[in-house]
């Protein structure tokens, strides 16, 4: 009976732990949401939402060794708002991240590789003394723009939001992510920087992602990755 019963909490314990975790499957363009998968690439937690937790895994980037999923690449204009749904909602507390890199040509079969990653959004927390506040909380959709100077062409845009609710320790971060696929008109002559790569702009002991957020309350919070190109 002693085994049943703690069998069975076993059983609950992983099943809230799922429940708790998210992915982001589609794109919102023009206010109106993209087929899940379409134009994302189907991540390897696509049925799991289970999250990367090694900053120097190639999975970092994209997530798709497992499903090495193909998608589709979707227009939007520069300068207009874009989304990524999340499924089901961030349930975590910790920054949400949006990068892009530019494709040699097209979008669709690039790998993402080398140091061609620019940040275009980020959501940092508000810092009282009764502790941090995220307002990626609760949400289930990111919005952000893409900058009106962004040269037109193909891209890769990778969402991301970092849970640190037991990031104390090096390898507790939990990096939930998704790459859709963009082809961008109407864009300008901006030159985005600073350039990084995935893996490799992240390590496991950066300020903002081995921390504790509830003790001591921090009075900073450092953002991962490099600054945000404001185009
Ligand atoms: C994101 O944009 C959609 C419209 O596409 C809007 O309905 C929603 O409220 C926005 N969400 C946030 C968190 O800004
Ligand atoms: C994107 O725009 C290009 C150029 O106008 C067009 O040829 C292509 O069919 C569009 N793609 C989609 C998926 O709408
Ligand atoms: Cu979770």
């Amino acid at each position: 009976m002693k085994l049943v019963l703690s069998s069975v909490l076993v059983v609950a314990s992983a099943v809230s732990q799922v429940a708790a975790h998210y992915k982001f499957p589609s794109l919102v363009i023009n206010g109106a949401k993209t087929g899940d998968w379409v134009n994302v690439r189907m991540t390897n937690n696509h049925y799991s939402n289970g999250p990367v937790t090694d900053v120097t895994s190639s999975d970092i980037r994209c997530y798709t060794s497992e499903t090495n999923a193909a998608a589709t690449t979707a227009n939007v204009t520069a300068g207009s708002t874009v989304g990524f749904t999340v499924d089901a909602s961030i349930s975590h507390p910790g920054p949400a991240l949006v990068y892009m890199a530019k494709a040699p040509s097209q979008a669709a079969g690039w790998d993402g590789s080398g140091a061609v990653w620019f940040k275009i959004f980020e959501m940092p927390p508000t810092l009282s003394a009764s502790g941090m506040t995220w307002p990626s909380s609760g949400l289930t959709q990111i919005n952000f723009t893409i900058p009106k100077s962004l040269p037109s062409g193909q891209y890769l845009i990778r969402v991301e939001h970092i849970a640190i609710h037991s990031a104390s320790s090096a390898g507790g971060a939990q990096f939930y992510l998704s790459c859709g696929q963009v082809n961008v008109a109407n864009g300008g002559s901006g030159s985005p920087s600073p350039l990084v790569s995935f893996p490799g702009a992240y390590k496991a002991t950066d300020p903002g992602i081995m921390i504790n957020i509830y003790y001591p309350v921090p009075t900073s919070y450092t953002m991962p990755g490099p600054a945000v190109w404001r185009g």
